[in-house]
Formats: structure tokens, C-alpha cells, sequence
């Protein structure tokens, strides 16, 4: 059984001065390119702080969403799928992480119709959820379900709550069989068969967080969520993601965490 919450190795892409032209569904300032690589090594560091191994791929400039590189390919034991990226100025980032999937994992496929971004992907033990989205289609998640034939895996379609970018802004692992969700998405029922800790109304913003070994790593200023996930048990480190958070960015999109 592969533990979707337990990583040797993290694959990232740091921001590079075009970031400030990410895409976000509702204008607002631009990040500040300065204070996201600050953000992003703080993240790095406490990727690694948890007993993973990072490792730095090569900026695109090309492409400012480049550093949310969770949403070009997925990665489950010693297997990589390159994904299709749903927004228009995202699509070649798929052909830009093939290269270094390639060298790493010991079978690569490609999801080569329809569209899925990771960030509607949620991996637990016995399945991988994706999330229909404006981002991601049925074509690409029954493509997806070809190229993770080799994981054994079965996908299951379920549903991105309206206006929300990705299902995984919204809902994240942190246990083999516990889902942090928001109340809007755990609502659908998507979740049965799980146990799932709710968002606290108000902070949905925190719901995209990451269990990585023994700590969940979450965004600063989120008390409620804080003490909800310790008063459950849990190792939580906080960090400041303000500038990603500018172009609809949080912490699962800027790595793939991985075991190859
Ligand atoms: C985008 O709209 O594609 C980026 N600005 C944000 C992507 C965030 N990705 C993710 O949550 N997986």
C-alpha cells in the first residue's frame, strides 16, 4: 500500500520574475516577487525541516503559473503521469516536467486528451478522487484513469464546489483515512467511508494544506483551523503563503511530493 502521506523526495519549481502574472479568477494586485521567493524558500525549508528531500527544477519564465507545478503531473510510488493543465497559458508547462519525470520515476505516462490539473487530484490509499472543475474535464479523468493503470489505483469522479478553482483548495489528506475538508465540499457527500475533519466556517482559505511524514504544514493566520487539527492530534507548522494566495496559489500546488 502507498501512503499518500508519507514522501521521501519533493519536486519544486521556484517563482521567476514573471510569477507577478499569474492567473487569479478575481483581480487584485499582483504579488510581490520579492516576498514569494522569500514564501517559497520558507516553504522549501519546512519540506525539508519534515524529512524530505527537495529537489529544484529549472524556472520558466515562459510561464508564470509555473511554480504551482502540482498541477502538471502526479506522481504515486514509482510512477509519474504528466497532466493536461486546463488553462490555456499553462498547457506546455506539461511537456516542460517530462524531462524530469524521466530521469526520476521508473514508468512515466501522459494524459494526452481532455484536461486535469493536479490540483483537482486528492490521492488516499485506495483511490484517487479528481474533482470536475473549470479546470478539469471527464475526457481527462478518464485519461488519467489509463496513464495510473499501473498504480492499481482506481479514479473516481466526483465534484469541484461552483466558483472554487481546484477540488484541493478546498479539501486535503491527513491521515491514511481522515480528509480536512471545507463545509461546502464535505456537503456533497464526496467524502463517505471517510472520517473528515471540517474546516472552520469562515477560514476556508487554510483548506488547502498538506500532511507531509509527521507534520500537517498549513498557512499562517488561521487560528481556528490551527487549533482544530492540534486539539485532533496533530504536528502543525504554519507558514506564510500571502503571496501565492494573490494568484489563487496554496501549499499542495508548489510541490509534488513524491517516492521514487
Ligand atoms: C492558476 O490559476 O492556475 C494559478 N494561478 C494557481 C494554481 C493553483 N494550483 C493549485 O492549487 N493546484
Amino acid at each position: 500500500m502507498i501512503s499518500p502521506v508519507r514522501f521521501r523526495q519533493a519536486l519544486v519549481r521556484p517563482p521567476s520574475p514573471s510569477v507577478v502574472d499569474g492567473l487569479r479568477a478575481i483581480d487584485g494586485p499582483n504579488p510581490d516577487y520579492g516576498r514569494f521567493v522569500d514564501e517559497h524558500r520558507a516553504y522549501l525549508d519546512a519540506l525539508d525541516a519534515a524529512g524530505v528531500t527537495v529537489e529544484v527544477m529549472d524556472e520558466l519564465p515562459g510561464y508564470p503559473d509555473a511554480v504551482f507545478v502540482e498541477d502538471a503531473a502526479l506522481c504515486i510510488g514509482t510512477h509519474a503521469a504528466v497532466l493536461r493543465p486546463g488553462a490555456p497559458s499553462r498547457a506546455g508547462e506539461a511537456d516542460a516536467v517530462v524531462a524530469d519525470l524521466e530521469a526520476r520515476f521508473a514508468t512515466v505516462a501522459r494524459v494526452e486528451l481532455g484536461f486535469v490539473d493536479g490540483g483537482d487530484i486528492l490521492v488516499t490509499t485506495s483511490e484517487v478522487l479528481v474533482g470536475l472543475s473549470a479546470r478539469t474535464d471527464r475526457v481527462g479523468s478518464d485519461a488519467l484513469a489509463q496513464a495510473l493503470g499501473p498504480t492499481g489505483l482506481p479514479v473516481r469522479v466526483v465534484e469541484t464546489p461552483p466558483d472554487v478553482l481546484h477540488f484541493k483548495t478546498d479539501c486535503a489528506i491527513v491521515d491514511e483515512g481522515t480528509i480536512f475538508s471545507t463545509a461546502r465540499l464535505a456537503a456533497s457527500g464526496c467524502f463517505e467511508g471517510y472520517e473528515v475533519i471540517v474546516c472552520p466556517d469562515g477560514e476556508e482559505p487554510a483548506a488547502n494544506l498538506i500532511r507531509v511524514n509527521d507534520v500537517v504544514l498549513m498557512r499562517t493566520g488561521f487560528p481556528r483551523t490551527e487549533r482544530t487539527l492540534r486539539g485532533a492530534g496533530y504536528t502543525v507548522v504554519t507558514i506564510d503563503a500571502d503571496e501565492a494566495a494573490r494568484i489563487d496559489g496554496g501549499l499542495s500546488c508548489m510541490s509534488l511530493r513524491c517516492n521514487w
